[in-house]
Parts: structure tokens; C-alpha cells; sequence
């Protein structure tokens, strides 16, 4: 069984949690309170340099950081990642803009704000954190005007890796209203078979 090092309001720990979960794979799931500091002990360090979680032990002692790539591997094979080469390029962009343009600046808002509620830290980082989170949110919202899903108008782990800190922005204080087709893709989201919420450990 795969065992998955997570901190519970971590999007990108539910990214992973969501799909493992929704592919039927067992997992037994280690939690590290990032608050903590627990990703930054030297046990942890020496499973994942980078001191980050989601952390994937594939079998005792191998290992997967990085939920992007946990996606890609877990989904291989399945209908959750397409295997036709262009549409699979079109999960990889939108997993790549996810995790450059769309995540940090909606995780920091909601990490300082919701999480560690200390957003007096870093109150001036936040005009640019909503800044660029608002121009990816466009993005979004424009490709959702024509389509369902983002890749081949169906649900895809491209969905998943956008959906995670998206469906959560409002922690940061965004106001999501003003994105009508991401609202409505979010609902098509949490009604595919065997969601599970961010809440749901
Ligand atoms: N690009 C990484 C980002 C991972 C990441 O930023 N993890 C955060 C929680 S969401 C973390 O572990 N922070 C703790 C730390 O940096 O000490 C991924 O997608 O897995």
C-alpha cells in the first residue's frame, strides 16, 4: 500500500488524497503539521530534501515528492490522464500553469490569512499575490466559457490539480463570484464519482 505524508489543509496533499481516492487506491496517510515545522525534521528531510509535503512513499523507502508528478503517476493508464499524445500535452499545460500562475498566488493569501493567521506578515505581498491570481482566474474563466473540463471536455487530474486551491480561494479572500463558469465547473467537480472534500481525512 502506497503511503502518503499529507497536512490536512494542504491543497496539494488533496490533490493527491482526491485522486487516490477517487482511482480506489488504498493509502495510509501520515499527517505533518506544517505549522509544526514538521516537514523540516531531519527524518522528514531525509525522505524529502525539499522539506515539502505531499510526500509519496511508493514502497518502503521510494519515494515522490511533488503532487504534480504523483498525478502523472498515479493516473497513468487511467481515464483520468489521457493517453493520446496532444490531449496528454494539454494536461501537462494546464498542470503547469496551475502550479506557476494559478496556486502560489492563491495558497499564500489562504496559507497567511485561513492557516497560520498571521496575514500582517505579509501584507504587503498581497496586492501581487491578487494581482496575478486574478489574471490566471481569467484564464479560467475564459476557457471554462466554451468548455466543461479544461482537457477533451471531461474530467481529467488537470481538473484536479486546478480545482484544488480554487474551490478554496474565498479562504484567501478572493471573491470567486465574479467567475460564474468556475463556479459552475467546481459543482461539475464535486459531483464526480467518489469526491471527497478537502475536509474529508
Ligand atoms: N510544488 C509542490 C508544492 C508543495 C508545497 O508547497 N507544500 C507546502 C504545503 S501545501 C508545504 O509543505 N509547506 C511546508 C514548508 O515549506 O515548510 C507540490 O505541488 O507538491
Amino acid at each position: 500500500m502506497h503511503r502518503l505524508y499529507s497536512f490536512a489543509p494542504s491543497g496539494n496533499s488533496y490533490k493527491v488524497r482526491l485522486l487516490m481516492t477517487q482511482l480506489g487506491l488504498p493509502f495510509e496517510l501520515i499527517e505533518c503539521d506544517v505549522l509544526q515545522q514538521g516537514t523540516r525534521t531531519p527524518e522528514y528531510l531525509a525522505k524529502n530534501p525539499n522539506g515539502k509535503v505531499p510526500l509519496l512513499e511508493l514502497e518502503p523507502n521510494v519515494f515522490l515528492s511533488e503532487s504534480g508528478a504523483m498525478l502523472l503517476y498515479l493516473a497513468d493508464g487511467t481515464e483520468l490522464l489521457p493517453s493520446e499524445k496532444y490531449l496528454r500535452a494539454q494536461v501537462h499545460q494546464w498542470m503547469f500553469f496551475g502550479q506557476f500562475s494559478l496556486d502560489p498566488n492563491l495558497a499564500r493569501p489562504r496559507f497567511f490569512i485561513s492557516i497560520a493567521k498571521q496575514p500582517e506578515k505579509v501584507q504587503h505581498l498581497f496586492e501581487s499575490w491578487y494581482n496575478l491570481g486574478n489574471q490566471a482566474l481569467d484564464v479560467m474563466e475564459q476557457h471554462l466559457a466554451q468548455h466543461d473540463f479544461f482537457v477533451d471536455d471531461r474530467y481529467t487530474i488537470a481538473d484536479i490539480a486546478l480545482y484544488a486551491y480554487t474551490h478554496m480561494a474565498a479562504q484567501g479572500n478572493y471573491d470567486l463570484t465574479i467567475y460564474p463558469n468556475i463556479l459552475a465547473w467546481c459543482d461539475r467537480v464535486a459531483s464526480q464519482p467518489s469526491h471527497i472534500k478537502i475536509t474529508d481525512v
